[in-house]
């Protein structure tokens, strides 16, 4: 099966790298020519378990394949009013990009990249993309997936699969269109097993995203500020107590927008810093490299979807402008 991954980041090397070892033909769309074409000639670089191998992959910039994909696409339209031709058949795309990198020029280019019948597997932080995602590519069948893979990326072409996880995907909520009906999702599903990925479909995948939402609402903001790695977060003498405010608020938010609380997600809070104790955040990390981080898709979307439900989000929205302070 040819699977195109947008985003050459630890997910996303991460998963193409397993993909192609298990026997899929895969593409890696990059934004940056030097790292496409040091893809292209070197393969990606996966360690795990003490040993590395170097696993061959196509690879390309986004734009390019965006330029040549509507460019195909004229030639075949012309072709097809002409001799009743075809179109390509259907492809699986993984979004392995952050939301931060969701702005108009990915967009357009994912919109040039796409054509109805395509399969796009979202595996984003936080919320508010997918609606986004939904309206910009109307026709194309829309995943969205939570991944507790543990991926670190050590290099334009190097990922360390520092630890075993599980993804959980299914049709993105409210996208038209069900799995049952997707000509692609088994192949694709063989691919993830012939991969070794442990991969479960699920036509909830809501609870999911809220789940992990709400741990990244507390994690995410209170170690970028506070500036510490996860495990020491509950240590903290504030940052037990700002823990478990922002926690109680974010859970009340979800569960006025539906979210089923099974009264555990306290305790799986305190066991993911625990199970993470050494790692660096991802908005902890972005906030020191300089980069923008994921705030507005995470508490920022918390605290409008409280203002639909109208519950209050005074939490939310402090950890929200506090980290764009930083930023
Ligand atoms: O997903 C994470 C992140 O850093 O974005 C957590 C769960 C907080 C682990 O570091």
């Amino acid at each position: 099966m040819k699977i195109e991954i947008i985003g050459a980041g630890a997910v996303g090397l991460l998963h193409g790298a397993r993909l192609a070892l298990g026997g899929a033909q895969v593409r890696m769309l990059t934004r940056g020519k030097e790292q496409a074409e040091l893809l292209a000639r070197e393969g990606i670089r996966l360690s795990r378990g003490g040993e590395a191998v170097d696993v061959a992959v196509e690879a390309s910039t986004l734009q390019d394949a965006a330029t040549a994909e509507a460019e195909a696409s004229a030639l075949q339209d012309a072709a097809k009013a002409e001799a009743g031709r075809n179109e390509r058949e259907g492809r699986w795309h993984v979004l392995a990009v952050k939301q931060t990198a969701l702005g108009p020029d990915l967009l357009r280019q994912l919109a040039a990249l796409l054509r109805p019948g395509d399969s796009l597997l979202c595996l984003q932080n936080g919320i508010g993309h997918l609606e986004q995602l939904a309206r910009t590519l109307p026709g194309i069948r829309l995943y969205a997936g939570v991944t507790s893979e543990g991926a670190l990326r050590v290099g334009a072409r190097e990922v360390v699969h520092a630890g075993a996880g599980e993804l959980h995907y299914g049709p993105a909520p409210g996208a038209d269109g069900s799995a049952s009906a997707d000509p692609l999702l088994a192949g694709w599903r063989q691919a993830l097993q012939r991969a070794g990925i442990a991969a479960f479909l699920s036509n909830d995948v809501e609870d999911r995203i809220y789940r992990k939402l709400l741990l990244n609402a507390v994690i995410n903001p209170l170690t970028a500020l506070l500036d510490v790695p996860n495990g020491r977060l509950p240590e903290h003498p504030q940052g037990i107590r700002l823990m478990k405010a922002l926690h109680e608020e974010s859970l009340s938010i979800l569960v006025s927008a539906g979210f089923a609380a099974t009264g555990e997600e306290w305790e799986r809070l305190l066991d993911v810093c625990r199970r993470t104790a050494a790692n660096t955040s991802s908005m902890l990390a972005d906030v020191r490299a300089g980069r923008p981080t994921e705030i507005a898709s995470i508490n920022g979307e918390l605290a409008r979807l409280a203002a639909r439900h109208g519950v209050p989000a005074p939490l939310n929205e402090a950890a929200a402008a506090l980290v764009h302070a930083l930023e």
